[in-house]
């Protein structure tokens, strides 16, 4: 343990190094030692853990700046097409670790940090997390970047730099609490201002017809979007890419003196005010039209300085550049349909501000941009007001309209057979109750690739959603499995189980080459690998027991089953169905004999996740698990058989907490409604078996590591529909297990809170209810079932450690790099720049 006063004492002492970008530890040690002294945020007398993580991480800095110029001099030299993934969400985490390792000189840091009195794994636990994003969505948009830094290709990502990201979940008797996260609260060691990358971006404003006919946006308010990167270091290889976040600032002419000097203080500075509000947080709620108008802001603020950024690079690059190789030299990905109007943006710059014609323009836009979707869920399908858009965007509106009046020409005089289908696939819903614009249909028009997240999802949006267009443009819409990075989702995160892998395989190289964990499969039977896994799990385990007792004060039995759940808070993710099956599970072991008892799998349920501030039922939900958990916990009579435990605010650096000492993992949305799912995959890949419906990447899973080693159950995605009629048609008998365990909610059993609303939803079509829409009741027996098969599974612990083995194996499909690797060659025609 460190000593603030003395180690700083200690570190005047320390020899400047020669090269103090050097590897070698004492080399490290002076450079942290440096940043203490003269990067003045602290009192240079304290070198506490918090100082030394930002010292150390400054430190890092320096070699990932140094990697990163090499880089973008290389790529400018180079000068080959570039990807630029736009995104409204990157959920990054921590960084240090994950810096350190990449730049592979984690023996090193450790080794200095050690000299200097501290311990590099505590100094990493310092650091905030970077929660600027929501889920799954945002976690994938930074996966993406470290996969694309890691097979050197010449990529960009481009987000806002949100002042607070996602909310801190507290939880109280009243159940889950939003408290403002301020990652920012110090300063963030790896972001790099750059004052000189500043765009400016228009909002309001009328269009102004010029004596030529040429359009041009005038008049509103302009903010400037001013860049900060964060260097994504590619896993051992020079290559460091940026992720650039755009902040909002007013400019000085927009600061009122003569007002200030009046004494009007506020209204001096509203333009600033009005600026700051932009980048103020990640999703601000849109249940008021304000809040609506807020999110469409940020979205074209990010579309906008990202655009203006690409085409002033192109301009930049080689002399005498044609606009015709535009699509050549610029790939635009857009993480879902939150940044489209970079497609009505992209236009306006190209025919408004560079002087080119509409055909021309729309030519090099389409072959410019592609769209990812990621949900089929209708209240996910992004909508915006026509008026609200006329209002904030009139240039893109009047671009938009001439989007859709030309799409539905050429449908008429192309596809006659489609005219039933235009109202359905035209951009603009001009329903005169609610005018609308479909960014969905906005993007497919206009993008000439359009992918899914996982094959079954895939499908859907080829059969479903976007049937027509797919008769319309067949080879449009492509299919991309989402995957994650072995780097912090394996190789830093479960630093023993890593080893094992690579003592079995006898190389590393599976880090960058995940399926050469197939080489795993040999072994699964191995008596010593299969006690090398065991420990390596219950050391996990144990670590995690740790945790849970710090942040809930519950014990948990390492020798339990540790069986895990966590993900976003929403009804299709059945969290319901889990802790309804937890309440079965202790109504059961309640009436065995403790004989019968002891002759259970003894099991630790782990539920964690966030529920959207506004959602009502999935604070619900939250509030149930934390109610069952405390009921159950203290039952001295099944307490050693079964623990429900809430694990509170769930985010990056937990999932790298739980996922290493889970054992069983929870992925049981509705068939056909989780569009992939990434936590999954995590979860495979760390050798935990997975209980799960048919839905999203688990298909994918399953096959790959063998349908024997996966818990399956539940409806498939074509059954749905007809069994939602037949619950509505009052046609289903619900399985007399499952009233059991909503009756024993409804006595009250878990204390005074009413659950009727969320019991109601599982019922018929009155009140609150919903009919069950999310088929929990339908699913309850099977999932029952497949939950039997799994307390049977664990009793014969070496078959257990052989499918887990088997889970690891087989899940090199699921490495990002392979994603990263498919949009590459099928949809951004980029290949690899590797800096030397
Ligand atoms: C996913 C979202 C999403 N799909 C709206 N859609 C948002 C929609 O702030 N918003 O308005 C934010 C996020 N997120 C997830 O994407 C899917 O549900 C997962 O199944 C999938 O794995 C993930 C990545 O593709």
């Amino acid at each position: 343990k460190a000593n603030g006063k003395n180690e700083a004492a200690k570190l005047a002492k320390i020899p400047a190094a020669a090269n103090p970008l050097a590897n070698e530890p004492s080399a490290i040690a002076s450079n942290i030692s440096y940043h203490v002294q003269y990067s003045p945020h602290f009192s240079p007398t304290k070198f506490e853990p918090e100082q030394a993580f930002f010292a150390t991480a400054e430190s890092v800095r320096d070699r990932l700046i140094q990697q990163w110029n090499e880089t973008y001099h290389h790529f400018n030299k180079v000068d080959l097409k570039q990807t630029y993934y736009l995104s409204m969400e990157f959920l990054q985490g921590r960084t240090l670790t994950n810096a350190i390792g990449s730049l592979d000189i984690q023996n090193a840091y450790a080794d200095a940090l050690n000299n200097l009195g501290h311990v590099l794994e505590e100094i990493a636990e310092q650091e905030k997390d970077a929660a600027l994003g929501n889920g799954g969505l945002g976690r994938l948009a930074s996966c993406f970047l470290d996969s694309m830094a890691t097979l050197n290709l010449p990529a960009w990502g481009y987000g806002l730099r949100y002042r607070y990201g996602l909310f801190k979940q507290k939880i109280t008797k009243q159940g889950q609490e939003e408290v403002a996260e301020d990652w920012l609260e110090k300063f963030s060691p790896w972001e790099v201002v750059r004052h000189d990358v500043v765009f400016p971006v228009r909002f309001f404003g009328s269009v102004m017809v010029n004596p030529n006919g040429t359009r041009k946006w005038v008049g509103g308010e302009v903010v400037q979007a001013v860049a900060y990167d964060i260097p994504i270091p590619g896993y051992k290889t020079k290559n460091t890419i940026s992720l650039r976040l755009w902040d909002a600032k007013a400019s000085a002419e927009d600061f009122n003196l003569f007002q200030f000097n009046d004494g009007q203080y506020e209204s001096a500075a509203q333009l600033h005010s009005r600026a700051q509000q932009i980048c103020a947080v990640l999703y601000p709620g849109d249940s008021t039209e304000e809040g609506k108008l807020l999110r469409l802001k940020q979205q074209f603020f990010l579309c906008s300085a990202s655009l203006q950024d690409m085409i002033l690079r192109f301009k930049e690059r080689k002399s005498g550049r044609q606009w015709s190789e535009f699509p050549s030299k610029v790939a635009v990905q857009l993480n879902d349909t939150h940044p489209t109007l970079a497609i009505p943006e992209l236009m306006r710059l190209l025919m408004d501000e560079e002087g080119l014609g509409w055909d021309e323009a729309w030519d090099i836009t389409t072959r410019t941009v592609a769209y990812t979707n990621h949900t089929v869920l209708p209240e996910a399908l992004e909508k915006w007001s026509q008026a609200v858009m006329w209002k904030l965007l009139p240039r893109h509106m009047e671009i938009i309209e001439e989007i859709d009046k030309r799409f539905i020409a050429m449908v008429r005089s192309t596809r006659s057979d489609l005219e039933s289908k235009i109202p359905s696939m035209c951009i603009l819903d001009n329903n005169p109750k609610k005018p609308v614009v479909r960014m969905a249909n906005l993007c497919v028009v206009s993008a000439h690739t359009v992918n899914g997240v996982a094959q079954l999802h895939s499908d859907i949006l080829k059969a479903d959603l976007f049937a027509d267009y797919v008769s319309l443009w067949p080879n449009k819409l492509q299919n991309k499995t989402n995957g994650i990075t072995p780097r912090r989702w394996l190789r830093f995160c479960n630093p023993e189980l890593s080893k094992i892998i690579t003592k079995w395989l006898k190389t590393d190289q599976w880090v960058t080459n995940l399926d050469l964990l197939v080489g795993l499969r040999q072994f699964a039977d191995n008596t010593e690998l299969q006690a090398e896994w065991e420990s390596a799990k219950m050391a996990s385990k144990k670590h995690l027991a740790d945790y849970i007792w710090r942040v809930t004060g519950v014990t948990i039995d390492p020798n339990s089953l540790f069986d895990i759940q966590v993900k976003r808070i929403h009804e299709y993710k059945r969290q319901l169905l889990n802790i309804l099956g937890a309440i079965y599970r202790y109504k059961k072991l309640k009436e065995m004999s403790p004989q019968e008892r002891k002759k259970t799998t003894p099991r630790t349920i782990m539920i964690g996740g966030k529920a959207f501030a506004t959602y009502t039922n999935a604070k619900r939900i939250v509030k149930l698990v934390n109610d069952v958990g405390e009921f159950v916990n203290t039952d001295p009579e099944v307490n050693s058989y079964l623990k429900v435990v809430f694990v509170p605010n769930y985010n990056v650096s937990v999932a790298e907490l739980l996922i290493p000492g889970s054992e069983l993992s929870q992925h049981i949305s509705t068939a056909g409604m989780e569009a992939s799912g990434t936590s999954n995959m995590k979860f495979s890949l760390n050798g935990c078996l997975i209980i799960g419906t048919l839905d999203g990447a688990n298909v994918e899973i399953r096959q790959e590591i063998g349908e024997e080693n996966f818990f399956l159950f539940g409806a498939v995605a074509e059954q749905v529909p007809k069994l939602r009629k037949e619950r509505e048609d009052g046609l289903f008998k619900p399985d007399p297990r499952f009233e059991e365990a909503k009756q024993f909610i409804r006595s009250g059993a878990f204390g005074s809170y009413d659950y009727n609303p969320l019991l109601d939803s599982l019922e018929g079509n009155t009140g609150y209810g919903r009919g069950d829409y999310f088929l929990v009741g339908y699913d309850f027996p099977s999932y029952l079932e497949a939950q039997d098969r799994v307390d049977q599974a664990y009793k014969d612990q070496k078959k257990w450690l052989k499918m887990s083995i088997l889970s690891t194996a087989g899940s090199g499909k699921f490495s990002s790099d392979r994603t990263i690797a498919q949009y590459a060659k099928e949809i951004w025609n980029i290949t690899e720049c590797r800096t030397s």
